[in-house]
């Protein structure tokens, strides 16, 4: 099976099975663990901020992001197709009490316009806005990098407003590889940011939240009250440290099986995708053309050894990763291309 579902399948490397048997075993709920500690602190330093804290996973990262910058019945504004309001069950209101406003955007990028216009303070008789949230990469808009002089306009916006920013960084080493930046170039632009070690980096489990001081020890509390303290979670950070040390740079190899990918699906047929739409490891594709269903083609594929995942009705998501090589591309190429002719 070539599974191009999603990146979160890497497996550990090596180097990371290893440090896991020598990593301590500290109570992070307690005492605290030192490698945990360590991952924090090299996760704060690559993000410019002050202070970090581990979490399970990327979707409790941005809740507790959630509960941590912002109060009960507080309006947050995001971009419509927003991980958060797609895909992360709601907990934004069902969990963190907050009312939201999805904006319209084009490629995962809000309209500055509808922000300026949509962002409003607390008065009497209209709640405010207490958070503005950004995605970077961009999941719905198939990888899309957010550019720095967007996320700069919106957080101008923010602040002169006097609202918190918020950055869902989970593939933020993506983004800076595709802009040719340092993380830390693009989570200026926010208050918060959060990014998992267990996608393209391949660590086995982890996300990592990081802010100021103060915000980061409210957003201790929350991760204890949201049921996130893991104990002895030092195994894990080891291997989310060798993730940070280690697996950064060969991101550009998925981003190339990524364009190597679009440019064979534009050959057959170019309302598939755009090729230049393609900035990272994702890659959004449109079968409507075929009049087949996203969920079809997806067991269809699945019978010819190619997993990939349905994304809405109509396209499809494939995600290339480490796991993934040129001759594996090619076969899934192979593979949609028999399919596209029979439909
Ligand atoms: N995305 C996953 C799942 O949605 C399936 C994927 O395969 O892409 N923010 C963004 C932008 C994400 O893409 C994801 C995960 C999360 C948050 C949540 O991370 P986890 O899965 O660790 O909760």
């Amino acid at each position: 099976m070539i599974d191009l579902r999603t990146d979160t399948v890497t497996r550990p490397t090596e180097a990371m099975l290893e440090s896991m048997r020598e990593a301590t075993f500290g109570d992070d709920s307690r005492d605290g663990d030192p490698t945990v500690m360590k991952l924090e602190r090299l996760a704060a330093e690559r993000m410019g901020k002050e202070a970090a804290a581990f979490l399970p996973s990327g979707t409790m990262a941005n809740l507790v992001a959630l509960l941590a910058h912002a109060q009960r019945g507080g309006e947050v504004l995001l971009e419509q197709g927003s991980h958060t309001l797609n895909a992360e069950l709601g907990g934004i209101a069902g969990i963190a009490g907050l009312f939201y406003r999805g904006l319209p955007g084009r490629r995962g990028a809000m309209d500055v316009a509808a922000l300026r216009e949509a962002v409003r303070p607390t008065l009497r008789n209209q709640m405010g806005t207490a958070l503005i949230c950004m995605e970077n990469t961009h999941n719905r808009a198939g990888g899309a990098v957010l550019p720095p002089a967007h996320m700069q306009a919106v957080y101008g916006i923010a602040r002169d407003n006097g609202v918190p920013v918020h950055l869902d960084g989970a593939r933020i080493f993506n983004a800076a590889i595709a802009v040719g930046c340092e993380p830390g170039d693009i989570s200026r632009y926010s208050d918060s940011v959060c990014f998992c070690v267990s996608k393209g980096l391949s660590a086995p489990v982890g996300s990592v939240l990081c802010g100021s001081a103060a915000f980061i020890e409210r957003a201790r509390a929350f991760r204890r009250m949201v049921g996130g303290n893991m104990r002895q979670s030092g195994p894990l950070a080891a291997a989310g440290i060798v993730a940070l040390e280690t697996m950064v740079a060969r991101l550009v190899e998925d981003h190339q099986g990524a364009k190597r990918l679009a440019e064979g699906l534009h050959r057959i047929d170019p309302s598939l995708v755009d090729p230049r739409d393609v900035e990272t490891n994702l890659v959004r594709v449109e079968v409507r053309k075929s009049g087949r269903r996203a969920a079809q083609w997806s067991a269809d594929l699945k019978e010819k050894g190619i997993l990939v995942s349905p994304c809405d009705a109509y396209a499809l998501r494939f995600v290339t990763h480490r796991h993934v090589s040129a001759p594996d591309v090619d076969a899934a190429l192979n593979a949609f291309a028999e399919l596209w002719t029979k439909s």
